[in-house]
């Protein structure tokens, strides 16, 4: 018989959750062979936020979506911003785009070109312009300048540069605004990537100040790396500010969070319930950042962010003092129980009972599919083009 954990504070912990959807996976995606365009995708920035105030509506705990700069530029991001309250959520992290431009061939803010650093470190301040006007808290920086053969350009000084443009960037943060840096082992670049991995983010971050901090993209890593240690090591250091969450088989793959390796996703959650960090207070940005190429996008989002939710009841349901006695004790095989224990628990009737407690259905998915809100997208949103990864 499992012991489980004050129920009650379960529930209250999962009720205080907070997931963050992305604008672009309500958009058209693809491979670069191929984007398979979908009925009903949304045409605007307003569409999107759309898409995303119907996720919070089925699931209750979605109530922000990340904005993507220049994808979901508008003429006026206060009057965004009112819409977006209209529907119930709010503007989160705004993300920057410097890697969708001819000029950034050779890099955007590590360019060996000044011209070209200037320009790249420009739209990273016009996004925190855009913070002020949306109210968010967040910039998020992922930059893709990297190398691809050796001799390429100087490694060493491109730290330079790149520590350069950060500092200009931070200074230029307000008082409640934050910087989120986050790292990719490779892509677009295959010999060396500017900010690779946590450890080069994190340095930065350190460098920077408080207001900076790593940003963890669970599909940006070497196959088999330990993602739950990163962030023990970051929550331990107080520099984890923010996840992407997605799946991934082989490289970037941006599937459905929890999806790929629900196992994986329980442990990293483990993490952040063993180190008090999954309250919103604590401020890690849970954010999804997901392509949705061949399944339908809005079923796909609640999916994931329910596949978020169950591993978190699952992180939960540890119980921390038998882990806690089992591991001084040296009890190997005891401790890996205990954590197996809870990995194996069904929660989805404590999740269904939280939503019907809430006045949700308990089904998200089921009830979306019954809501009519796919048929009376697809019959609006016939006209114009549809917005697609770049667009
Ligand atoms: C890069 O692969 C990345 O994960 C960054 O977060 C980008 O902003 C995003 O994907 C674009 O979809
Ligand atoms: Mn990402
Ligand atoms: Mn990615």
């Amino acid at each position: 018989m499992i012991d489980l954990p004050d129920l009650a504070a379960v529930k209250s912990a999962l009720r205080a959750q907070r997931i963050e959807t992305p604008s672009w996976a309500f958009a058209n995606s693809g491979t670069r062979f191929k984007v398979f365009t979908q009925a009903g995708v949304p045409r605007t920035a307003e569409e999107k936020i759309a898409d995303a105030a119907t996720v919070h509506r089925f699931t209750g705990v979605a109530p922000s979506v990340a904005l993507h700069i220049p994808w979901d530029r508008v003429e006026d991001f206060k009057a965004l911003r009112a819409y977006a309250e209209d529907l119930g959520v709010g503007i989160g992290a705004i993300n920057t785009n410097v890697f969708q431009d001819n000029d950034y061939k050779l890099g955007s803010v590590t360019n060996p070109d000044p011209g070209i650093r200037r320009k790249a470190t420009d739209h990273l301040l016009e996004a925190i312009s855009i913070m002020d006007a949306t109210g968010s808290r967040d910039l998020k920086l992922w930059f893709s300048d990297g190398l691809n053969y050796p001799g390429q350009d100087d490694l060493r000084d491109r730290q330079d540069r790149l520590a350069a443009a950060l500092r200009e960037t931070y200074d230029r943060l307000g008082d409640d605004q934050r910087m989120l840096l986050e790292y990719k082992l490779f892509e677009p670049a295959f010999y060396a990537t500017d900010v690779p991995d946590w450890g080069t983010s994190y340095a930065h971050c350190i460098e920077l100040g408080e207001k900076a901090t790593v940003c963890i993209d669970t599909g940006h890593h070497a196959p088999g790396t330990n993602i739950e240690f990163i962030v023990a090591f970051l929550l331990r250091a107080g520099k984890l500010g923010a996840f992407d969450f997605n799946s991934r088989f082989y490289a970037d793959d941006d599937l459905m969070a929890g999806a790929a390796d629900p196992f994986q996703l329980f442990r990293i959650l483990y993490e952040i319930v063993r180190g008090d960090a999954l309250d919103p207070a604590y401020g890690i940005n849970f954010m999804l950042d997901q392509c949705h190429n061949i399944e339908a996008k809005i079923p796909a989002i609640i999916r994931s962010v329910m596949n978020v939710q169950e591993a978190t009841a699952k992180a939960l349901l540890v119980d921390r003092d038998a882990l806690r006695a089992a591991q001084q004790s040296g009890d190997v095989l005891g401790a890996n129980a205990v954590l197996m224990d809870a990995y194996n628990t069904d929660v989805r009737p404590i999740l269904a009972q939280l939503r019907e407690d809430a006045g949700l259905d308990p089904d998200p998915v089921a009830a979306y599919h019954r809501s009519g809100y796919q048929q009376k997208i697809e019959a609006e949103r016939a006209d114009g083009q549809q917005a697609g990864w770049g667009a």
